[in-house]
């Protein structure tokens, strides 16, 4: 019913009020009013229905919510300059992600280890497809490299790599230019200049000669069903998870959670970033994260934002 019919309804119930005298009459005015109150109150909830419409077309007014948001989406920067402005999993074009939205936002994680939860000595498939919690703030997870290949083959991509010891210390390295390839090419790493202060351990050009053999640029992904590595054995096998060796390495983030840092080990099979904690320390947390390169935080739009680099 339009709104002019329920007007009309209004004034013909208003009107027959004068023009009964009959009991038949009277009868028809109560159901008319009760017709009118139905149709007033089914006229109230479309026009809420209307403005929460209003609303989510503004951009200012963007509801945060995970099960609103355009699929179509291609990572989570995007997601943040749309104004989705809470951490967690969404679905982007690749499938499901998990977007850190601190950090000045839009950051699209690859990688979490926090509590040893999750086992990272997993197949080729697994490592292909992704494995872990992908939906709580603290899960431990790998995002897919078939995903991670798709999302930074859509344009210039920072890498972010946030690191904590046992003593509660931060670092943290930044790689620009960071992609990975197919899966005809085996997931090969590729990787531009270092800035941070956790040390170059992805490059290991810090010291002389151990980039030759443990330094991570241009390799291709081993697991340990699937050796592409330059060492004579499988480093995934000796070391205990799925990552990017060459013989074997100078970070391994994807290795054995150790509760305690210091370890001891036939292999140095822990969570590795040679260039902060050495090889015989396992870390505590790693976060990896990804966002275009020429994305840039406006400090009107989000005052927490934290300056980039
Ligand atoms: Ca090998």
């Amino acid at each position: 019913m339009s709104e002019q019919m329920f007007r009309r309804l209004i004034v013909l119930t208003a009107f027959s009020h004068f023009l009964c005298s009959s009991d038949v009459c009277r009868e028809e005015v109560t159901t008319l009013r009760q017709q009118e109150k139905l149709l007033e109150d089914q006229l109230h909830k479309q026009e809420l229905l209307l403005l929460r419409l209003q609303l989510l077309d503004q951009p200012d007014h963007r509801v945060p919510v995970n099960q609103s948001q355009d699929p179509r989406d291609t990572d989570c920067a995007q997601l943040f300059t749309s104004g989705f402005r809470s951490s967690g999993s969404y679905r982007v074009q690749t499938g499901r992600v998990y977007c850190d939205m601190s950090d000045g936002g839009g950051w699209t994680v690859l990688q979490r280890r926090t509590n040893g939860g999750e086992t990272f000595n997993r197949s080729w498939t697994q490592y292909k497809d992704g494995f872990g919690d992908l939906e709580s703030e603290s899960g431990e997870f790998w995002i897919g490299n078939d995903k991670l290949h798709n999302i930074t083959s859509q344009g210039n991509y920072t890498l972010r790599i946030n690191l904590e010891d046992f003593d509660g210390n931060q670092r943290y390295a930044e790689y620009q230019e960071f992609k990975v390839a197919n899966e005809e090419d085996f997931y090969r790493l590729t990787f531009g200049a270092y800035t941070g202060t956790a040390g170059d351990a992805l490059s290991g050009s810090l010291q002389v000669g151990v980039s030759e053999w443990a330094g991570h640029r241009g390799m291709k992904f081993t697991t340990y069903d699937q050796d592409n590595d330059n060492y004579r054995g499988n480093c995934a096998r000796e070391d205990k998870g799925g990552w990017w060796f060459n013989k074997c390495h100078s970070a391994h983030l994807n290795g054995v959670y150790y509760s305690k840092g210091h370890y001891s080990a036939v292999t140095d099979d822990g969570i590795v970033w040679y260039t902060w904690r050495g090889w015989w320390y396992s870390l505590k947390t790693t976060i990896m994260k990804l966002r275009p390169t020429d994305f840039r935080v406006d400090p009107a739009d989000d005052p927490g934002a934290v300056p980039l680099h």
